[in-house]
């Protein structure tokens, strides 16, 4: 990492102070920068000043060119719908602008590496959907391996926070578009990209410009090999636009469904059995079925994906295997929580998106669905035809009867979450699955989709006691 006091002098400034700016702050400090903070919320301005950050508000701002870099945190906006004001403003003066992303992948490859007898590497994950899941399993499939590893980015722990990789240590980074569309440099040396769905299309104008950001990982980071699910015709073109031949194996292609036959390096699950070719061979097949904590076709693809990369680490097919096989999955991410009188609960509660809730609906059968919440751009058409293993859906959500009408299934409105999962025991039977997935962002009625899944999980222990 970047040597201590290497940035004495310089002024960073710093916007925003939730976990990713005060871990910049806190890291740019200890590198001996000199830096001025801002947040439009008094409580973390006050957890800022607290920490001995000094905080001044850039709205006011006026010395910009003393300012070396602003660095802006992903949850705000720098460009789409509309830039905020102080990186408006930084943009007036010149002040170039970057993310702890872009200062992390600066100074990692520094001259003190020179020391390392295997250089430490850099995963990168992105992708619409299972970017956490994906992470999560190649991270755990190391740490069964017995190799050197630490996990951050997107998934909680900002990546400034992570201690000085050691010799041969792996650093796996989920990365949202938020913080790849950011950040100044962008090497990984492998890189992965799940699958494809439309999302937060107004911080990026539209699908074009969220594609463009994702795309940013691959084509500006130009990692050694890059690991790209198929699926989807962003993905594919993705995957055609980088490889330099037919045969080209730095790309190796992934897909959930389909069996793909090509000459390069593929990894692909079809009916819950993994197989990996290369050069038209089978190398190697695994049997996912068994595995509890990656149901249905969707945790296949996020599998296929972490084979492939731990695979590029040349770690055995066998190893791999029994790692995944005690991987327990993520919280709020096909979660099971509990079996109640032979009622399964599922909490899937990252489902914020119509994608993702249909990866879910097609991941379990005879389900009791709790939907709803904040609807996201594109609405629910997308839902048509895929509720098929739906016995009925519970609608929660301040605008719960207008998202109960736009179903292809028997509903009823509930609105509140304990509510809805009273009503989905009480008409499930033995054998059916309650399924939290909600096709929809939380914000309407919580703080953020992890508060949605605590208060799912607290529902479904009320229900267990009260059958006591
Ligand atoms: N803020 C302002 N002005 C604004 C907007 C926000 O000052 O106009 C302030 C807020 O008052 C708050 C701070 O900015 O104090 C929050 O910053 P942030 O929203 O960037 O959140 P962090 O706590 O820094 O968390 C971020 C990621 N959040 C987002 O991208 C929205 C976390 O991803 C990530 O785990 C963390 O950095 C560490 O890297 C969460 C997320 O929801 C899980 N990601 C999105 C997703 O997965 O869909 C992209």
């Amino acid at each position: 990492m970047i040597a201590a006091k290497q940035l004495k002098g310089q002024c960073y400034a710093v916007l925003g102070l939730g976990r990713t700016g005060l871990s910049a702050a806190n890291a740019l400090i200890a590198r001996g920068a000199d830096v001025i903070a801002w947040d439009d919320g008094f409580k973390a301005r006050e957890t800022a000043k607290n920490a001995g950050i000094e905080v001044l508000d850039l709205n006011r701002f006026r010395d910009w060119p003393t300012v070396t870099f602003l660095i802006v945190s992903p949850g705000i906006s720098h460009l789409y719908p509309d830039p905020h004001p102080v990186v408006y403003a930084a943009m007036q003066q010149g002040v170039p602008i970057d993310n702890d992303i872009g200062l992390f992948f600066r100074s990692f490859a520094s001259s003190s590496w020179l020391e390392f007898e295997i250089p430490p590497k850099v995963i990168a994950v992105t992708g619409s959907n299972g970017k956490s899941t994906t992470s999560a399993l190649i991270y755990h499939i190391l740490e069964k391996s017995g190799r050197s590893t630490q996990l951050a980015g997107n998934i909680g722990r900002p990546v400034l926070d992570i201690d000085p990789p050691q010799d041969g240590e792996i650093v796996v980074l989920e990365l949202s578009s938020y913080q790849i569309e950011l950040a100044r440099a962008l090497t990984p040396d492998i890189a992965v990209f799940t699958n494809f769905s439309r999302d937060h299309l107004d911080r990026h104008n539209g699908e074009g410009g969220y594609f463009a950001a994702k795309k940013r990982l691959f084509t500006e980071g130009v990692p050694d090999r890059a690991i790209i699910g198929i699926d989807e015709i962003e993905g594919l073109f993705l995957a055609n636009q980088i490889a330099e031949s037919c045969n080209d194996d730095r790309v190796i292609r992934i897909s959930s469904g389909q069996r793909l036959d090509g000459p390069s390096w593929q990894i692909f699950v079809r009916k819950g059995f993994l197989s990996e070719t290369r050069k038209g061979r089978q190398l190697s097949s695994v049997d996912l079925r068994g595995i509890s904590g990656l149901p249905g076709a969707y945790n296949h693809q996020n599998a296929a994906a972490a084979f492939a990369a731990c695979r590029v680490l040349g770690i055995s097919p066998k190893l791999i295997e029994s790692a995944m096989a005690s991987f327990p999955g993520l919280a709020h991410r096909s979660q099971f929580v509990g079996n109640v009188c032979g009622v399964n609960f599922v909490n899937d509660s990252k489902a914020t998106n119509v994608a993702s809730a249909v990866n879910a609906l097609t991941a379990f059968q005879n389900i009791r669905w709790i939907c709803g919440g904040l609807e996201k751009e594109g609405g629910l058409k997308a839902l048509k035809g895929m509720t098929g293993a739906v016995r009925k859906a519970y609608v929660i959500g301040r605008e719960a009867s207008q998202f109960a009408m736009q179903l292809d299934c028997s509903s009823m409105v509930n609105t509140t979450m304990s509510s809805a999962v009273e009503a989905a025991f009480k008409d499930a039977e033995p054998g059916d699955t309650i399924l939290l997935a909600p096709a929809a962002a939380s914000f309407d009625q919580y703080d953020n989709f992890e508060r949605r899944g605590e208060d799912f999980i607290a529902a479904v222990q009320r229900v267990a006691i009260s059958t006591n």
